[in-house]
């Protein structure tokens, strides 16, 4: 057993220890890499796991800016929800079509007492009438809080009402925070309703010849729009987003693009998959995160589609983007190279940043997931190991038949053959550790005695983590850097990205500024009185 893993973990009760030394291990250690993962977080642990709300309304439905999104419930989820997460969205117009931009509104019908006394839904009806009333979306979706599911409000219903009475889209998720362990469990209520309801409505066609879909890619920090900017340099044709600076005008078109690219697994591969079966589109797993990723996920994309001038057309834009970006990149990896960093995020970003890291010079001593299931760490091919429980069983997992209209055959089982002696894999993910150097410590829903213990042991230069972790690492003198909001940074995708993200490490390590300050307890003691009663 590895000394440090085990040094963290003795520490524990036993129930305490049985259950956490199954989430925390050292690559290489066993002769397989096994974690357990997507499990209820032990009470009073102080987990940094967020709720289903959270997943469905702030992470996948969020982002979507045409959608006027009433959070049915008491204030505070749709405040706390309001703006936080840093999806970025801009109104735009594409073929003729409009996507006006919400994203800067709350709406919420903002329950009390006698409404959870005596039921919310002509609550939910009048705040519908208002804010078609008020701006005249083409879409609403209505989000379910806790207390909803708990008074059995049918917002669905309401939902059907409204479609009727306004002659737009009304999708209803009930996607009660309480529900399943973690925001995960909202991604998948989300992407359900996405594929029942929106993807396949639309018909309006590409123009350009290849065209994709970037599945995964919330905009944060402006990632999404580097990304598409460097795809449309290729010449290959996003027709949607899901769901940075995301539409339902874009959505609604998916079904006719040829190829899913897949950035974060975790929290939209229902959708992957669901399309595949329904559309028979392949998805392939990109990161455009790191410069050696994003060369390779341009040329797997260039393989998938096959042409010779596409391929081409490829390289051009990998070799001026690396051109434009040489020495910025050369100077920051020599201030760089050799240190070391933990990563501890929500499901996928702790995998891809470590290919940027790398890029830099930088190892990985510690990397976790919030609410990442074990295909994320393992790979696909353990998926059918996986099984249900009573929590995951909870969350509707739909099955969709073959669209008689929609559905293509993309490419030949020789075809695919070809493409995987080339080393472009589809519909697979590897997951998070096959990349991982023996002994970095995994760490399943990190909590935060398990972040103090491991930071004194592994003394990682960096520790890359979210809001609620951040403080614990800054205010022990080691540098912290937020991987969900990039600390008001980014965009650290593609080329350009990769740039940005090098300067702001450069200036967290160099900076002077932790010379100046002295920590007060250094100099005098902090707690000063008397014991038992006596003058000291
Ligand atoms: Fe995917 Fe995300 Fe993430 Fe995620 Fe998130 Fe996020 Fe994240 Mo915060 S969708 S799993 S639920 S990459 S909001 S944009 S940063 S925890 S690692
Ligand atoms: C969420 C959103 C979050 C939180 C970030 C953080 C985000 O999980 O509900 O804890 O710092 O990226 O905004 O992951």
């Amino acid at each position: 057993m590895s000394s440090v893993r085990e040094k963290v973990l003795e520490q524990y009760s036993s129930r305490v220890y049985k259950n956490r030394k199954e989430h925390v291990i050292a690559i290489g250690e066993h002769e397989k890499d096994v974690v357990t993962a997507n499990t209820r977080a032990i009470p009073g642990i102080i987990t940094q796991r967020g709720c289903c709300f959270a997943g469905c309304k702030g992470v996948v439905l969020g982002p979507i800016k045409d959608a006027a999104i009433i959070v049915h419930g008491p204030i505070g989820c749709a405040y706390y929800s309001w703006g936080t997460r840093r999806h970025k969205a801009v109104a735009d117009e594409k073929n003729g079509e409009k996507a006006d931009c919400y994203l800067e509104y709350c709406f919420s019908t903002d329950m009390q007492e006698s409404d959870i006394v005596f039921g919310g839904e002509k609550k939910l009806k009048k705040a519908i009438e208002e804010v078609v009333g008020l701006i005249h979306p083409k879409c609403i979706f209505i989000c379910s809080t806790c207390p909803v599911g708990l008074i059995g409000d049918d917002i669905h219903a309401v939902a059907k009402w409204a479609q009727e009475e306004y002659e737009i889209k009304c999708i209803a998720f009930s996607c009660e925070g309480y529900k399943g362990v973690s925001q995960s469990a909202g991604h998948h209520i989300a992407n359900n309703q996405l594929i029942r309801y929106i993807i396949g409505t639309g018909d309006h066609q590409p123009e350009k010849k290849y065209s994709v879909n970037v599945l995964g890619e919330y905009n944060i920090g402006g990632d999404g729009w580097e990304v598409e900017k460097i795809l449309k340099r290729c010449g290959i044709e996003v027709v949607s987003v899901f769901t940075g600076s995301g539409s339902y005008r874009d959505i609604k078109n998916a079904h006719t693009a040829s190829l899913n690219l897949v950035q974060c697994h975790r929290s939209i591969n229902y959708v992957a998959d669901m399309m595949k079966d329904k559309y028979g589109m392949d998805w392939i797993k990109v990161n455009f995160i790191g410069i050696e990723s994003c060369k390779k996920s341009l040329r797997d994309i260039g393989e998938y589609f096959g042409d010779e001038e596409l391929k081409a057309r490829i390289e051009a834009v990998i070799a001026d983007e690396e051109d434009a970006i040489r020495d910025e990149v050369e100077y920051y990896e020599s201030k760089l190279k050799g240190k070391t960093a933990a990563l501890y995020v929500g499901g996928s970003r702790s995998h891809h940043y470590q290919l940027l890291l790398k890029d830099f010079g930088i190892s990985t001593v510690l990397a976790g997931y919030e609410f990442a299931h074990r295909d994320d760490y393992e790979g696909r091919e353990v998926i059918p190991d996986i099984k249900p429980d009573a929590d995951s069983k909870n969350i509707e997992s739909i099955e969709v038949e073959a669209d008689p209209k929609f559905y293509r055959v993309y490419m030949t089982d020789e075809q695919k053959a070809a493409l995987e002696e080339k080393g472009v894999k589809i519909n697979y993910y590897e997951g998070m550790f096959k990349g991982m150097d023996e002994g970095a410590i995994i760490c399943d829903d990190l909590n935060h005695f398990e972040t103090e213990e491991f930071m004194k042991i592994l003394k990682p230069d960096i520790f890359f983590s979210g809001i609620k972790d951040k403080f614990v690492a800054q205010k022990s003198g080691m540098l912290s850097r937020q991987l969900h909001s990039y600390d008001y940074s980014g965009p650290y995708a593609g080329f350009r990205g990769a740039v940005n993200f090098g300067r702001d490490l450069v200036m967290g390590l160099y900076t002077p500024a932790w010379s100046y300050v002295k920590a007060p307890w250094k100099d005098t003691p902090c707690i000063e009185g008397t014991l038992g009663g006596d003058e000291a």
